[in-house]
């Protein structure tokens, strides 16, 4: 008997090795120019595939889900954060949800590192300086930062990579504090001798630098709203790394435009690939184009756990990277 390979569609280009090893067992359906998929693209995947391979650029919302056939069982993102997907829509319609945690951990929180750093010391503005020849020479006063060491870090959200953010700055010589849904085990805390803040407003008030990297949920939509961004010091430096959903945009460009904080290094924005005008006009904050896991390393171990759950799927077994189970 032959049987016929399950219909994969990766919305996106992905590394060359995951690629062929998708075309290999699955009647994979690729996407070569990347360009990405227009919501009717999207719709007509979701009627023709068994599978479809998602990732963050592709909004999966319920009217895509809705109009699913009845062949498709299984969204494999590739990619941590499921905001772009309906997840009460998929469980509603009976669509197993995958994703691949772990695998970017070490990269974004090096990212977020960097960020902390080329902020802090102002390292775009040197290098932008130089490369448009406004470098007259070496002045004691030219391009003053801050020094990291004994400084106060704020993480908001101490999960995978708050942890690893944490680890990497206390080699810096911050000392670490925390707010999270909850505290996290006593021995997490004694080994980053990390600080826990109940409340959130009370420790943005306190830290000289605050780096979010919780998930984007309903409940942390503008968790840094006005309000709160009011309350960071003006010395403050405002790092993301995780979805600019967290952040009030608009009311984060207002006071670093007014100098009411001292910069950002920002890897994502409210309504990417859109950047608020105003804040292109700052030369201090770092922007980055929400590379903070581009490795080729972290990219493929990514392609990886998709090609595992999948796999799994097809072969009748529970997919390791469960967010949405099995009716
Ligand atoms: C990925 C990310 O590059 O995995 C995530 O949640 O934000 C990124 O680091 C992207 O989502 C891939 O889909």
């Amino acid at each position: 008997m032959v049987h016929k390979k399950p219909v994969v569609v990766i919305t996106r280009k992905l590394p060359e090795s995951i690629e062929a090893r998708m075309m290999e067992l699955f009647d994979a359906r690729l996407n070569a120019n990347d360009i990405p998929l227009s919501q009717d693209g999207l719709c007509g995947a979701f009627q023709q595939a068994d599978v479809v391979v998602p990732t963050v650029t592709d909004n999966i919302d319920r009217s895509i889900i809705e109009a699913a056939g009845p062949q498709l069982k299984l969204i494999a993102s590739f990619g941590t954060g499921i905001d772009h997907i309906d997840i009460e829509a998929a469980k509603h319609k009976g669509i197993i949800v995958t994703n691949t945690p772990g695998v970017l951990t070490e990269d974004t929180a090096d990212m977020t590192m960097a960020l902390i750093l080329a902020s802090a010391r102002r390292i775009i503005e040197g290098a932008i300086m130089i490369r448009e020849g406004r470098w007259k020479g070496w002045s004691p006063t030219l391009l003053l930062g801050r020094r990291l060491g004994g400084k106060r870090l704020g993480i908001i959200g101490m999960g995978r990579i708050g942890q690893a953010v944490a680890q990497r700055a206390r080699g810096f010589g911050l000392s670490i504090h925390y707010h999270n849904r909850q505290r996290v085990h006593p021995e997490i805390e004694s080994e980053l001798e990390a600080t826990y803040w109940e409340s959130l407003d009370q420790m943005l008030a306190r830290m000289d630098i605050v780096s979010v990297n919780c998930p984007h949920t309903p409940a942390t939509y503008h968790l840094l709203s006005a309000r709160r961004l009011n309350l960071l010091q003006p010395h403050a430096l405002l790092i993301n790394t995780a979805r600019g959903e967290i952040i009030d945009e608009t009311a984060m460009v207002k006071l670093l435009s007014e100098g009411r904080i001292a910069s950002a290094g920002l890897d994502v924005y409210e309504h990417e690939p859109e950047i608020n005008a105003e804040l292109l006009t700052l030369s201090k904050p770092v922007l980055l184009p929400h590379v903070a896991s581009a490795t080729l390393e972290g990219r493929i171990a990514m392609g990886e756990r998709v090609l595992v759950n999948v796999k799994s799927f097809i072969d009748g077994h529970t997919p390791p990277d469960l967010v949405v189970e099995a009716p």
